[in-house]
């Protein structure tokens, strides 16, 4: 049986990750922290093995490697907020670039041959100029939060191993994907989960929303997965891949599809504390170099995973 290990398991990608991996019948290895939630793997924890690690500690990354020597490697912890970096940058620079550091020498050091995802993000490009868009990965890198900073550091730390050293690493852009289990602060997982609490009388029927305007490439997490394990069977390593939907939604669309769906009417607010210092107007991304490589494509139309979002709110 192959042996796969995801950093970050307990995370929303990580536990949509697990999901898949056990179907294709690999073994799930997956890092917990001593104070990990763990109710997004609730489900599945007694199918998939759950070790302990801080990827900002060494040591615990080079047991654990030895330990476990998988086939395969899903490097998905991190700090993954982009709002949250602003408020603890250092932290965010840590985790992200430090403890990426921290996985790879482990591989390196322990001679580990596994395949390596490194899970980097649409938010790398960061500013992008009107005619510039879809964007390729071939597109500058001006990330314009703490987190785009340590992604694109992360992200050229998987080259540099890559190169000095032949570990099989494969780079993933990822553009914006969401879905059951995704964190509270995420915007479509926020206002599902606040017309889902009014709903059941928990709030006011009043919405609280930040920058409407922006437009953003989704593509469901239950997608986003099967993308990452087709990186490390069809991907190149060494290269770097953009993964979406090249479809693009404003954040308006999300609320207004959401209140159509909603069982009471519901009053929007802005709140300038949900703007962000420097919010990004488009990201969309050119998918082209990864669906030739691989012949993914996004599967789950946007309307579905809204509302299945809004669904997993309702009952929790
Ligand atoms: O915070 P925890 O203990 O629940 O674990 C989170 C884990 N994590 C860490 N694991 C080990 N050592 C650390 N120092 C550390 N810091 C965080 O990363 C959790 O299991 C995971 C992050 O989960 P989410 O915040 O739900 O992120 P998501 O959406 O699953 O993102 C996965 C990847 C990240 O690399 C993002 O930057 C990228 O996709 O977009």
């Amino acid at each position: 049986m192959e042996r796969a290990l995801i950093t970050g398991i307990s995370g929303f990608v990580g536990s949509h990750l697990a999901d898949f991996l056990l179907k294709k019948n690999v073994e799930v290895y997956g890092t917990i922290r001593w104070r990990s939630q763990l109710q997004n793997i609730l489900h599945i924890k007694d199918k998939v093995i759950l070790v302990e690690g801080d990827i900002r500690d060494s040591f615990s990354m080079i047991k654990l490697l030895k330990d476990i020597n998988p086939d395969y490697i899903f490097h998905l912890a991190a700090q993954s907020f982009v709002p949250t970096s602003w408020k603890a940058p250092q932290e965010t620079l840590e985790t992200n670039i430090v403890g990426t550091v921290n996985v790879l020498e482990a591989i390196r050091v322990t001679e580990c041959q596994a395949r390596i995802q490194i899970c980097g993000s649409s938010e790398e490009y960061g500013l992008v100029h009107p005619n510039e868009v879809p964007i390729k990965e071939s597109n500058p890198l001006r990330p314009m939060s703490p987190y785009g900073v340590s992604k694109v550091a992360s992200d050229l730390l998987g080259f540099q191993y890559h190169r000095s050293y032949g570990l099989k690493i494969v780079r993933t852009r990822a553009f914006n994907h969401t879905g059951p289990r995704r964190g509270e602060p995420f915007v479509v997982s926020n206002f599902a989960k606040q017309v889902a609490d009014i709903e059941k009388g928990l709030r006011p029927p009043v919405i609280h929303v930040g920058n409407l305007e922006s437009k953003r490439d989704f593509t469901d997490v239950r997608d986003m997965v099967e993308a990452y394990w087709l990186s490390l069977q069809k991907g190149e390593f060494g290269e770097v891949y953009n993964i979406c939907s090249e479809k693009t939604w404003k954040i308006k669309w999300v609320l207004d599809f959401l209140l159509s769906k909603a069982k009471k009417p519901i009053e929007v607010k802005t709140d300038p504390a949900r703007l962000r210092p420097s919010d990004v107007e488009i990201l969309q991304g050119d998918c082209s170099k990864f669906r030739e490589q691989t012949g993914w494509t996004y599967r789950i139309p946007f309307e579905q995973t809204v509302e299945d979002t809004l669904d997993y709110w309702r009952n929790i």
